[in-house]
């Protein structure tokens, strides 16, 4: 087997890089693409559907495709310093690329609103972290401002570098499928990815590499959906901490990737997405974050209501790791029993 040098070596022909680009790399990217036959099964529609576990990446999410990408190129015109918002997951990409490339690295996010184990992320791999008293929206803005005004590259998805390194997934897709899939699931917070998801197969399809296109799917939760309502939230609220963003970065260029496409946005309540997140750990023994189960739960929700035809390919993009977020696993399953060292109260546990 080839071995693997990170997505910028592996798709550098689609990439703005150059010889002089220094490349950092964690060797992020080559996610497997697992087929989830327990799912397909309950669509009873003949249906194959594949998982593109993003959360096996170095720093358990998607968030490594792009921040390899933006920290290359912040370090190829001399950057020292970078900043970004996020929910967690890019706030951790961010501090670990950073460290990685030797420079500094600020991240700022909600309190109260950050899974767990991103903000130890940002916090071992050294990165100063502020936790604003407000939520993701706001601040967002208050970095877009600093970084026009000081030394230090905005590592958000309106660094453009960011999507064009989060393209490579759908590069990998068609790879490892031998072709595009006929759907394209996804979660949508800040809509980089879907966006970024959508130039990936266009840009493999003009290529030649692929002969289909995707229709591209995308999910928001309930409590936060600004596309799908067509207007801001401005109290975004769900369990899935990732993706509660009321008013979308990439807003514009996601509704132009669900037209190109033909495809379309939809919600998905809490109850529905906490569902899909134990369905997915229980039978098909795949643990990803609450967003990422947002995927899973508009399928189950969109297969009922018959909106794939039976025999369709279906690609699902689970964003991030299940270990991100260890709160809402132990708060969405049975407790651990306390027992004494003693084999008959062991037993008497487990009615065997
Ligand atoms: C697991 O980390 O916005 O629609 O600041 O962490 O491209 O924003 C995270 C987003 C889906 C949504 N799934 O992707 C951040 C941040 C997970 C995520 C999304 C995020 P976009």
């Amino acid at each position: 087997m080839k071995a693997w040098h990170g997505v910028i070596e592996e798709y550098r022909d689609f990439l703005p890089v150059t010889d002089k680009t220094p490349i950092v790399t964690l060797f992020e990217g080559n996610t497997p693409l697992v087929p989830a036959p327990r799912l397909a099964e309950a669509t009873d529609a003949r249906m194959q559907i594949y998982l593109k576990c993003e959360g096996f990446n170095p720093t358990g999410s998607f968030k490594d495709r792009g921040m390899t990408m933006a920290i290359s190129k912040a370090l190829e015109t001399g950057s020292r310093a970078v900043i970004c918002a996020s929910t967690g997951n890019t706030s951790a990409a961010a501090a670990a690329f950073a460290a990685r490339a030797g420079i500094r690295a600020f991240v700022m996010v909600p309190k109260g609103s950050v899974a767990l184990g991103k903000l130890s992320q940002a916090a071992i791999h050294g990165a100063k972290v502020l936790m604003v008293e407000g939520n993701f929206d706001q601040a967002l803005t208050i970095v877009r401002q600093i970084a026009e005004r000081h030394p230090v590259t905005l590592v958000n998805s309106v660094n453009p570098f960011r999507l064009e390194g989060q393209k490579t997934g759908a590069f990998e897709v068609c790879d490892q499928l031998g072709r595009a899939p006929d759907y394209h699931l996804i979660p949508v917070g800040n809509a980089g990815n879907i966006t970024a998801y959508w130039r990936g197969y266009r840009e493999y399809h003009r290529a030649g590499r692929v002969k289909e296109l995707p229709r591209m799917v995308g999910f928001q939760a309930a409590g936060a959906a600004p596309i799908y309502e067509n207007h801001v939230i401005e109290e975004p609220r769900t369990v899935a901490t990732a993706i509660k963003i009321g008013n979308p970065a990439s807003w514009g260029p996601a509704l132009e990737a669900m037209k190109d496409s033909r495809g379309w946005i939809d919600i998905v309540t809490d109850e529905e997405i906490l569902r899909a997140y134990r369905l997915l750990a229980r039978e098909e023994g795949i643990f990803m974050e609450p967003a990422s189960a947002a995927t899973v739960a508009g399928l189950i929700k969109l297969v009922k209501a018959g909106r794939f035809e039976p025999g369709s390919t279906l690609v699902l993009t689970l964003t991030g790791h299940g270990l991100k977020d260890p709160d809402t696993a132990l708060e969405s399953a049975s407790r651990p029993t306390t027992v004494p060292p003693r084999v008959d109260a062991v037993l008497a546990q487990l009615g065997l």
